[in-house]
């Protein structure tokens, strides 16, 4: 392999070491970033094409964002990928894998994958989006993986109810929350496993949480899961446990780190605060919230003078999307979008317009959607020391050659 910058040559050796060889890494390709020390090199880790690399080990890939522009399917070797902790398996032999389904409980159960294929199947589009999504574009700047846009995509799972699997086990009087632990461990000791917790009662009333073994008709790719991973339509992606291993039924409210200290959000409107502001109580990040974006240009664009069409999605947390707006005048007038088909309130929402451009001119376009549930995106953009949840409208200035 040939590297013709060191951080190239790091990132190809560090994905090495963690078993993950890069497939081939380009040296020669960059993304360029669009914030400072955003520039992202290239690489494609098993099962992916190159994609966007924030950090090898644990890998943090990104989407490159016109891949969205392409169809309502994020493909799965284009899907983003995002790992807390470097200890992942790097093979996983799903005749042998088991899902231990335990603590309080009737009757504990060790499900294999034939197992998990008995219970009825069921099918759903549903975004997968990394609550810091887009945390590179905060102001002022947070610490974290620092995403652009392409910390998602939308993916056709297959799976069964986490419902029906908790019925068969019998949930005992007196639960609380339910846990989920994946396959993957800390490099070192003192570092918290990942387990993510959902209320009881969500866990066995929401018939659309599934414990999924296909993506977009295929076994997932590793690195999004292989072979199992749960999956939780309209909330952040940090509930969608990869490597599903163990669901155990708590008696209490989970104070593991990943529930008590990381992924909370401020109790405030819009999950926003100002960066002086301290002592505001916190609240598990959960439901998604309305966002919209054009796949088919980039901000900074120059087009030729004619007829345009401006394509884009949207999404929200499980509503559905009910209308998206565009404007070529950076927010001032709006004009109604046709959307595209429907494939469920949890999937993208495509939708398209025309614009007719003059030569010599430059234009902000804007996109802004409206929920089935009534919200609907604003300009103010929402800060707090994560850098989660951004969902503010996106803007696209437009040279005119
Ligand atoms: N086992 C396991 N599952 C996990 C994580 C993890 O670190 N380990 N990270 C979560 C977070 S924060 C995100 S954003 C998504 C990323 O899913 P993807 O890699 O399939 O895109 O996985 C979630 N599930
Ligand atoms: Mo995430």
């Amino acid at each position: 392999m040939l590297h013709s910058s060191r951080r190239d040559f790091l990132a190809a050796t560090a994905a090495a070491a963690a078993g993950f060889t890069p497939l081939a890494a380009d040296a020669a390709k960059i993304v360029k970033g669009v914030f400072a020390n955003g520039d992202r090199p290239l690489v494609a880790f098993p099962q992916k094409r190159p994609l966007m690399v924030l950090t090898p080990r644990p890998p943090q890939l990104e989407t490159p964002f016109e891949i969205f522009d392409d169809g309502v399917l994020t493909p799965n070797d284009a899907f983003f990928v995002r790992w807390h902790l470097a200890g992942i398996p790097t093979t996983v032999d799903a005749a042998k894998h088991r899902i231990k389904v335990g603590g309080l409980v009737d009757h504990p159960l060790s499900l294999s994958l034939a197992d998990l294929k008995k219970y009825e199947a069921v099918e759903v589009l549903a975004v997968n989006q990394c609550s810091g999504n887009s945390r590179g574009f905060f102001t002022p700047r947070v610490p974290g993986g620092e995403w652009q846009n392409g910390a998602m995509g939308n993916a056709r799972w297959k799976g069964a109810r986490l419902q029906d699997i908790l019925a068969k086990a019998g949930v005992g009087a007196g639960a609380k929350q339910v846990q989920f632990h994946g396959l993957e461990g800390p490099v070192f000791p003192e570092t918290p496993a990942f387990r993510k917790s959902l209320d009881v009662g969500m866990a066995t009333s929401n018939p659309d949480i599934i414990v999924a073994y296909e993506m977009n008709g295929a076994p997932m790719p590793l690195l999004n899961g292989y072979p199992v991973r749960l999956i939780v339509p309209g909330w952040f992606a940090t509930y969608w446990v990869k490597m599903l291993s163990e669901i155990t039924v708590l008696d209490h409210v989970d104070d593991n780190f990943w529930m008590k200290t990381a992924y909370r959000i401020p109790a405030t409107p819009n999950a926003s605060v100002a960066p002086t502001d301290k002592g505001y109580a916190t609240v598990p990040i959960n439901k998604m919230v309305v966002r919209s974006f054009i796949t088919n240009l980039k901000d900074g664009a120059t087009l030729k003078a004619g007829n345009h069409i401006v394509r884009g999605i949207a999404f929200d947390g499980g509503s559905g999307i009910h209308a998206v707006q565009l404007s070529t005048d950076g927010g001032t007038t709006w004009t109604s979008t046709p959307l595209e088909a429907d494939y469920g309130p949890y999937s993208f929402r495509r939708w398209h317009a025309y614009i007719a451009l003059q030569s010599g001119t430059q234009l902000t376009l804007a996109c802004r959607a409206q929920a089935n549930d009534g919200s609907m995106q604003v300009v103010t953009p929402i800060w707090n020391p994560s850098g989660y949840q951004r969902s503010s409208i996106e803007t696209y200035k437009v040279s005119v050659a």
